[in-house]
């Protein structure tokens, strides 16, 4: 028998559960989705043969409402371990560990380990910078290491991240190879020129009584929102990734998860999202070429 272990994509708190799962020697498979494919991937999970998995995990994702209906009938083998406000509805089930203090990491960490032992210097080390790069304080905490992380995970893409950090706990060993370094240096030099050229075009906008400055870009979100909060008198940096998502970054007590409530999106005080939908990217391409008429089959 197996597991099934369900993630979410984006990012290093949302992969780092199946590397803690490998740790553990479980026979097990995993799906990463992005926030948008949850609820279809679960009613199509939630009409096979569940009786193949022992323990089903789902991390990091806030589970839609009525998949809950579903997911009931399967609450002795069903796990849910996130930290989104948004997904505070579900918090009086038994079988959902929810937490907006925490990570997803951190809390499949606690339950995983309490079963399977898997912890050690570098696991905790680990699991530390994962939960301060998801929730914004790796600057407050000087934790230098949740930023390698960070950059690492730019640089492996998810499965190769998931290969050599698996083998950086196995082995107890955190010390990043010659390889590494030397990678780390060329991102960071790359990310401050591509840093200092995105925000010459930052725009200024008023939004429900705050100041933010906000740039189109790909990548860099929490670096682009540190420069920004660093150098610019605004109460919050607006990142537009325009083929993907919207980041809202703030810091103390300047709560962008209402803002990012109010356009449809969540996440937590100091770090949110917003999705860029496709009929904004509709709307979008409407306006670059006035008159366009956008065809359906592809
Ligand atoms: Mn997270």
């Amino acid at each position: 028998m197996k597991d099934l272990l369900i993630s979410h994509v984006k990012d290093v708190d949302g992969v780092s559960p199946v590397i803690l799962m490998k740790l553990t020697n479980r026979d097990f498979e995993y799906k990463l989705l992005d926030i948008y494919e949850v609820e279809d991937y679960f009613n199509e999970l939630l009409n096979t043969d569940l009786s193949i998995y022992d323990n089903i995990y789902v991390v990091d994702l806030t589970v839609p409402e009525a998949i809950y209906e579903k997911l009931d009938n399967y609450k002795d083998k069903v796990k849910v371990f996130d930290h989104h406000e948004s997904h505070m509805y579900a918090k009086d089930k038994d079988y959902v560990n929810l937490d907006i203090k925490e990570c997803g990491t951190t809390l499949f960490y606690k339950y995983i380990d309490s079963i399977y032992n898997i912890a050690n210097k570098s696991t905790d080390t680990y699991i530390n910078a994962v939960k301060d790069l998801d929730l914004w304080t790796y600057k407050e905490n000087n934790n230098e290491y949740a930023k390698t992380i960070s950059t690492l995970f730019i640089l492996y893409g998810k499965e190769i991240y998931i290969d050599e950090m698996y083998n950086h706990l196995k082995n107890n060993d955190l010390t990043l190879t010659e390889f590494e370094e030397k990678m780390i240096k060329l991102e960071y030099d790359r990310e401050k020129s591509y840093v200092e050229h995105k925000v010459e075009r930052m725009f200024k906008l008023k939004l429900h009584n705050l100041k933010a400055g906000l740039v189109f870009a790909e990548k860099y979100r929490n670096e682009l929102s540190e420069y920004i909060l660093d150098n610019f008198d605004v109460d919050f940096a607006i990142i537009v990734n325009s083929g993907g998502g919207i980041s809202l970054r703030s810091r103390d007590d300047i709560d962008v998860e209402k803002i990012a409530r109010i356009y449809g999106g969540g996440g937590h005080k100091n770090a949110s999202g917003l999705p860029v939908t496709i009929d904004m990217q509709k709307a979008f391409i409407k306006i670059l070429f006035e008159g366009c008429e956008l065809i359906e089959d592809k």
